[in-house]
């Protein structure tokens, strides 16, 4: 099923300077960027993208560290790209996340765990909401797209 998802790539990410080699992950994986763009997210935004975490005692730590430096913000596109994003990413926890993943990869930390990505289409859609207007978004059909996949499998 064709779905966007809302990744995030995140302080940790920026201050790293992996935020290129991140993207081209997404990309060689032949997923679609349909918006982007840098933006730091305020105390309120916190709130709100972290609604289920608000009253946990970890919350604070959480939304110092999200608003700590910029961040990019992404709406990709793809078959199935909300699990297949979250795959790429790895568990939440770098120090549980599999080699090959995102997190493996890069991060030793539960906290600085570089990416977020939505984790339902139901998220991915408040979450979208919450970081784009719609006129933000450049849908398009890549000329690469059959060369990508079989027409049947679209
Ligand atoms: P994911 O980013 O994999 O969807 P979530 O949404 O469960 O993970 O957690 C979002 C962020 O909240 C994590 N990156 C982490 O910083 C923080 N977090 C989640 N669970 C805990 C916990 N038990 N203790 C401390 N921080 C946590």
């Amino acid at each position: 099923m064709m779905q966007r998802s809302l990744v995030l790539l995140k302080p940790d990410c920026i201050e790293r300077r992996l935020a290129g080699q991140i993207i081209a992950r997404f990309e060689a994986k032949g997923l679609n960027i349909v918006a982007m763009k840098m933006l730091r997210v305020t105390p309120e935004l916190a709130k709100q993208h972290y609604a289920e975490h608000v009253a946990k005692p970890f919350y604070p730590s959480l939304e110092k560290f999200i608003t700590s430096a910029p961040i990019i913000a992404l709406a990709i596109e793809g078959l199935d790209v909300i699990r297949v994003v979250r795959d790429m990413l790895g568990a939440t926890n770098g120090l549980n996340a599999a080699p090959g993943t995102i997190r493996g990869d890069f991060s030793s930390s539960r906290q600085m765990n570089l990416v977020h990505a939505s984790d339902s289409e139901e998220s991915a859609q408040r979450e979208l909401d919450l970081y784009f207007d719609s006129a933000e978004f450049c849908d398009h059909e890549l000329l690469l797209t059959p060369s990508m996949r079989a027409e049947d499998e679209a």
